[in-house]
């Protein structure tokens, strides 16, 4: 009997520790509330799914315990069962699998009037690179990186000479307006993370991948690193600070240009 009543207990107090942790979601600060859809519908199927198998063992405990006298029956197979179980397992396999899908593809469907910005990770901060006056990143690779020029901005392209580079500092966004956020990484896995955006994607060395999201909320986020890469992982931190229009322009207008920065260690007298 206390075997079945541990089981009772362990499903009755896994839904309300659900229900009453302190260590729900951060309040969501993103048009991604889909992705918190999804998860929820997970949370329900999964939920449901556990709850129905331990309370079907602490019955079977209860219903087949010893009694004197009694025997087991031996069913090898049944095939009606096994078609309800395999059924009922690829429809709630399916339930969950197919809400993704299509978030996904919203989650990578970036709309035209999206703004861009660059987001670099390396052992172990997080730099951010702004397209400027002419809205275009120019070109940046690995084999550029300097102490002088940290992400690797081609110097010879056009398009650099305006961008706005943010090396190991905050990164403001303005709020309302849809972003294409670029990721890079200049040494191993990292993967970009603001858990109030609901958004997050590997960086890989050699290549560039991306999402979009749109800030719903003003205020100072935390960036973490989801991929675990190296000694300094967890003291990889960062900071978006999404603002409304007017701090927003205040703070582009004071920071420099990669062309302003670069004339700046140029004309340092140790060189
Ligand atoms: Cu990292």
């Amino acid at each position: 009997m206390i075997v079945v009543l541990i089981l009772v207990l362990v499903v009755v107090g896994s839904i309300v520790f659900h229900l009453l942790s302190p260590w729900w979601w951060t309040p969501i600060a993103s048009n991604w509330s889909y992705i918190d859809n999804t998860i929820v519908i997970t949370f329900w199927i999964t939920g449901f799914v556990f709850a129905a198998v331990i309370s079907f063992m602490a019955y079977c405990v209860w219903r087949f315990r010893h009694r004197p006298g009694s025997t087991a029956a031996y069913q090898p197979e049944n095939k009606r069962l096994e078609w309800w179980l395999a059924g009922g397992t690829a429809l709630g396999v399916s339930a969950m699998l197919t809400p993704g899908l299509f978030v996904w593809s919203q989650f990578v469907t970036v709309p035209a009037n999206a703004s861009k910005v660059e987001v670099v990770g390396q052992q172990w901060q997080w730099s951010f690179r702004l397209p400027g006056a002419d809205g275009r990143l120019g070109r940046a690779e690995t084999r550029n990186v300097t102490s002088d020029n940290p992400l690797g901005v081609d110097r010879n392209d056009p398009a650099s000479l305006d961008d706005v580079v943010i090396s190991g500092g905050e990164l403001h966004l303005p709020i309302g307006k849809p972003v294409e956020v670029l990721l890079r990484s200049i040494d191993v896995l990292h993967d970009f993370y603001v858990p109030e955006f609901r958004a997050k994607m590997d960086m890989i060395p050699g290549t560039v991948t991306y999402y979009w999201f749109t800030p719903t909320r003003t205020g100072t986020f935390e960036v973490l690193c989801a991929e675990l890469c190296g000694v300094g992982h967890p003291q990889m931190r960062g900071t978006v600070v999404i603002d409304d229009d007017d701090a927003y322009r205040t703070w582009l207008q004071q920071q420099p240009t990669f062309s302003q920065s670069l004339a700046s260690i140029e004309n340092l007298p140790s060189k």
